[in-house]
């Protein structure tokens, strides 16, 4: 019957607070009263995207409650802030991280469902925010959640760019770039702050004055400005207790038309400094693990360093009215070097504007910020040519001078040698004067930080091998992490509650409490369940495949997947050669017992990154072959997922039986793919690179598949010096699907296709594919056993579940803020 608006407040009114909050009647009110009055809609005519829109408005209003509450708190317990500074945030989606965290899916889910609207239909129609490329930029949108989880007072800082990583189709059997416009209909979870606005400077001059005392003041005059505006979008942690804020800074001209041009009659150039300004937020580079080294790079990292410190500046004087505490009140991280103009634009507003001495300026520098490295490929490190640092920002090249006079003459003080003094100065001089950028960061923080043990220790004895000698105490490890809100609560709620009704809900607030599930590993019944949610997971994979791709899978077979970027040291090609041999082995012994698999790939590749992309062409052109050869039946099947992004990796994790981390030892920093993959049960094969070095340290050798050569032996092979070809002709499988591929065995349109490919195989073979070839084939053969063996596969995944919960990006977090940032967690 109908129930009277008052019976339904009076009912609410009754129940405890938490329930409140989660109250589906209420919740239905609180929805229909966003559609009409906020969106603007009757609900009869409302569509699904309305729907969505009004839904996600009463999601933020719970959160802004606890927002103000959590930003009130911190200022009155004048509580040290961490300003996470970073130009890539991939965020993905926000509607069900947001209404999980604040524990509300189950009652919008039935409110919405009273209202007749299906949540998982809608939950579809929100964009997916990519504002950034892969790991690095992942990496950041967990920590912005963990932050928020553990009560770490944060702030992230970036750019909210108007179109994000490009959309990937696969035309042909290529990928082809298409912008991506994630706020064609607006960003429902963002506030427009105004009368946050900053002046950004380029170019000009600078001045210099003379006081009373014979002291110098320098006084920058830009010749160019540009504003900077703020968005701000909250971010919730777990069961809502803290509520941080993103804020993202957009560019807008300092004057938006030139009247007197425009009235001249030369409308084009009225708007083109507008243009200009306008074009710094327009769109995120799509270089991942390469340096971009372009002009509008460069304004996009001032230009967000700098809002960013003036921002933080204008923050803590407003509260403390003094510099003298700044960093007791204050850490700022710089992910990767991307800002790393923040060393010299914050010794230029303390000297320059606040008029501090340099040294006092410097030892607040230097306590404030620290830095991460994300890569040691040399192709990725950050140089910037002088004469466009001294063009574009000419206090700060000078900023940059003084620091590196004063850190040479340190160091030759302290008796180094010539050669150490050449590497650490801040100024690379060969071949063209440069900036490097790596160097800034390291000799600007207090701490420098890898992200895996592999990779922190390696910084030690390749880029930073001088600095490191000369400040020892710098480097430090924090291994990373995952949030297990996304990647195991909300991409697999089905084996989340299993866990639950197993091992009870105490995972959920400290992920290393999985390892209650150690014992169950050897239960058949829970196996058995265990077993049941994975093939539920892999069902709707196949869904999602079919949907893409319009390959029929099985998923009762092995699915086997490597999603990640497209580079030739993540190895994309030494599993698609695999592949082939084992198609050719298949074709040759079609009745051997052999294991059926599903092979997945998905990832962009670089637009100008030819080789990648030949690499994806190649996975496509073989599918194509194999999925339509009668031979294999079943036995194999090899598809390419268009457009790999987070919405997509959280529908293929959970979904997945192996997964493929086989990067040439050394070269893969930490990876955070494959904690997402063992946290769903996946069982990894992978070298001994990265954070799989931890994985196998964590899960045991019984439990993951280590394979190939090791860092040192890499090292040692390229001394001795890699004979590619001669290691070719002694692995005949090998040779056969190379030449097979040359001979346009999958290419019969364009023979000549690969050419180039599998010439640098032959040839130079860099990431030492051939090298591991025969140890991977041998790896895979006893994946297949072991999957003939379903109970020992099914102990093994449970363990792996189990035995993840180090990899939570909340333990990482905890790490950065005792060891770094010197801030108390919760
Ligand atoms: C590593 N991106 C992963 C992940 O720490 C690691 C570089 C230059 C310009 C733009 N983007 C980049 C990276 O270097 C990057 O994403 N690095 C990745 O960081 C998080 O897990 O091993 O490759």
């Amino acid at each position: 019957g109908v129930t009277s608006a008052m019976d339904l407040n009076q009912a609410w009114a009754d129940l405890k607070p938490a329930e409140r909050e989660n109250d589906p009647a209420h919740l239905k009110t609180e929805i229909l009263a966003k559609l009409a009055y906020a969106v603007g809609k009757d609900p009869v005519v409302a569509n699904s995207s309305d729907w969505l829109t009004a839904t996600i408005l009463v999601v933020r209003d719970h959160i802004v409650d606890r927002w103000m509450a959590s930003t009130r708190e911190n200022y009155r317990a004048e509580k040290k802030r961490v300003y996470y500074l970073s130009l890539e945030f991939l965020i993905g989606r926000l509607f069900r991280d947001a209404m999980n965290n604040l524990e509300l899916t189950s009652g919008i889910t039935q409110a919405l469902s009273e209202l007749d609207v299906d949540i998982d239909f809608i939950r579809e129609l929100e964009p997916d925010a990519a504002l950034g490329n892969g790991g690095l930029g992942r990496l950041a949108a967990c920590f912005m959640e963990s932050m928020a989880t553990v009560g770490v007072p944060a702030y992230g800082y970036g750019i909210r760019y108007d179109n994000g990583l490009f959309r990937q189709a696969i035309e042909d059997g290529a990928q082809v770039e298409y912008p991506e416009n994630w706020l064609a209909f607006g960003d429902p979870w963002e506030f427009p702050r105004r009368e946050a606005a900053y002046t950004i400077g380029f170019g000009g001059s600078v001045e210099v004055t003379k006081d009373w005392d014979g002291a110098t003041t320098s006084s920058w005059k830009p010749q160019e400005t540009v504003m900077a505006t703020a968005y701000d979008t909250p971010v919730v942690g777990w069961r809502g207790e803290k509520v941080n804020t993103l804020r993202l800074w957009r560019a807008r001209p300092t004057s938006p038309i030139k009247l007197d041009l425009f009235n001249s009659g030369d409308h084009m150039g009225a708007l083109s400094e507008s243009n200009r300004a306008k074009s710094i937020s327009r769109v995120l580079y799509p270089a991942d693990s390469s340096e971009a080294g372009q002009e509008l790079r460069l304004r996009q990292e001032f230009f967000f360093t700098s809002a960013s410190l003036q921002d933080i500046l204008r923050r803590h004087l407003q509260q403390y009215d003094t510099l003298d505490n700044l960093a007791d009140k204050v850490a700022v991280q710089m992910n990767d070097t991307h800002p790393a103009l923040a060393v010299a634009e914050l010794m230029r507003l303390l000297v320059d504007q606040h008029n501090l001495k340099w040294d006092e300026a410097w030892t607040k520098t230097q306590a404030v910020l620290s830095y991460t490295n994300h890569t040691l490929l040399p192709e990725a490190l950050e140089t910037w040519p002088v004469n466009l640092v001294e063009r574009m920002l000419p206090r700060h090249m000078q900023i940059i001078y003084t620091i590196n006079a004063r850190l040479l003459t340190d160091v030759k003080t302290a008796g180094h040698s010539e050669e150490i003094l050449e590497k650490v100065s801040l100024i690379d001089e060969h071949g063209g004067r440069r900036v490097r950028m790596g160097n800034l960061s390291f000799v600007g923080a207090h701490k420098v930080n890898g992200v895996a043990g592999l990779h922190s220790d390696l910084m030690k004895v390749t880029v930073f091998k001088e600095l490191h000698q000369v400040f020892p105490d710098r480097i430090t490890n924090k291994t990373n992490g995952v949030t297990p809100r996304r990647w195991l609560m909300q991409a697999n709620p089905g084996l989340t509650q299993l866990l639950r009704d197993t091992i009870g809900d105490g995972f959920m607030d400290n992920t290393e409490k999985l390892r209650d599930l150690e014992p169950f590993a050897q239960n058949p019944a829970f196996r058995a369940k265990f077993a049941a949610v994975k093939l539920e997971n892999k069902t709707r994979l196949a869904h999602l495949i079919h949907e893409r791709t319009g390959v029929k899978v099985d998923p009762t077979a092995m699915f086997d997947i490597q999603v990640k970027r497209m580079h030739e040291y993540k190895r994309q090609h030494l599993n698609i050669l695999e592949t082939i041999a084992l198609y050719n082995a298949i074709r040759a012994n079609p009745h051997k017992n052999w294991a059926p698999r599903v092979k997945v790939f998905a990832g962009k590749a670089a637009a100008s990154y030819w080789q990648a992309k030949s690499i994806i062409r190649l996975i496509n052109d073989v599918g194509n072959v194999v999925n339509n050869d009668s031979a294999v039946r079943d036995l194999l099947k090899v598809v390419f997922i268009p457009n790999y992004n987070v919405s997509a990796a959280e529908v293929i994790m959970p979904a997945a039986d192996l997964s493929e981390q086989i990067s040439t030892a050394g070269l893969e920093a930490s990876g955070t793919g494959n904690m997402k993959f063992g946290l769903s049960g996946a069982l990894t094969i992978g070298t001994l690179d990265g954070a799989n070095v931890e994985m196998l340290e964590h899960v045991g050798a019984d439990n993951i598949k280590i394979f190939g050569m090791t860092a040192q032996e890499v090292e040692a092979l390229r001394i001795k010096g890699y004979n590619p070809r001669a290691t070719i002709e002694g692995i005949p499988a090998l040779k056969e699907v190379l030449d097979g591929i040359a001979s346009g065995i999958f290419s019969p349109s364009d023979k000549n296709r690969y050419a180039g490919l599998v010439d640098s195989l032959w040839n130079s073979d860099h990431f030492l594919v051939a090298a591991d070839f025969e140890a991977y084939t041998a790896a895979q053969r006893e994946m297949d056993a072991l999957w003939h063996d379903q109970d020992a596969w099914m102990t093994k995944a449970v363990l792996n579940t189990a035995r993840m919960g180090w990899f939570s990006s909340d333990r990482t977090i905890r790490e950065y803020a005792q060891e770094i940032w010197n801030v108390p967690t919760v």
